[in-house]
């Protein structure tokens, strides 16, 4: 599989993880996916133009991240990051945590680092920013159950990455010390290791 990569999207982390996890190789494709300078080359095979995108051996595209690592796991005879029967069902509900998480971010990262400053609208970015805190409370509350590997705690552990690179100063650890606890060792395992977006 190939897939238009960016070291910086969380979304595309958590491909780059799931793959790991399962020993499966992903050839990366440069790629510049922005909403106000579209890659053509991503639109051609995807129109929303986002990462992660991708191709499947017969170039068949593939989209989005979600998707991406449902067939990833598919695809492999090991420890399964979707279980089946009813203990699917709490793992995607984390996954969906994990990603509002980072929708949310993701739309509060754009309106300060790409929206032109006098345009800023406060009260919207409020609004994310406490979509992100809701959804961290949420996380701590559960934190205690954590455990092993899936891909709802994967999605989880990225989304947590991502705050610490590119919301700094978002102090999400302060009174959720059992997310802490957990996401410390888990951003231990060689996949989160391998896929930093600060390396
Ligand atoms: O919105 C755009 O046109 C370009 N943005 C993206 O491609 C972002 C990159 S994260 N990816 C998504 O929004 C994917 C969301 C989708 N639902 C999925 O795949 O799950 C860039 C983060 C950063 O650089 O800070």
């Amino acid at each position: 599989m190939k897939v238009f990569f960016s070291p910086f999207s969380p979304y595309v982390r958590k491909v780059m993880v799931v793959a790991h996890e399962t020993g499966q190789d992903v050839e990366k494709l440069d790629s510049a996916a922005s909403p106000v300078a579209r890659d053509t080359t991503i639109v051609a095979k995807n129109p929303t133009g986002k990462v992660p995108t991708a191709l499947l051996d017969d170039g068949a595209p593939l989209y989005d991240s979600r998707v991406i690592t449902r067939w990833l796991d598919a695809q492999h005879q090991g420890t399964r990051m979707y279980p089946e029967g009813e203990a699917l069902w709490p793992v995607l509900r984390r996954e969906a945590l994990a990603d509002g998480l980072l929708d949310a971010a993701l739309l509060a990262r754009y309106e300060t680092a790409m929206r032109p400053s006098d345009l800023l609208w406060q009260d919207w970015l409020d609004g994310q920013i406490a979509k992100i805190e809701s959804s961290l409370d949420q996380m701590e509350a559960e934190a205690e159950s954590f455990e092993g590997i899936d891909a709802g705690l994967i999605a989880i552990a990225c989304a947590l990455g991502y705050l610490d690179f590119r919301f700094p100063d978002n102090d999400w650890r302060s009174g959720r010390e059992a997310l802490d606890t957990w996401y410390s060792r888990f951003s231990e395992r060689p996949s989160m290791l391998d896929t930093r977006p600060d390396r």
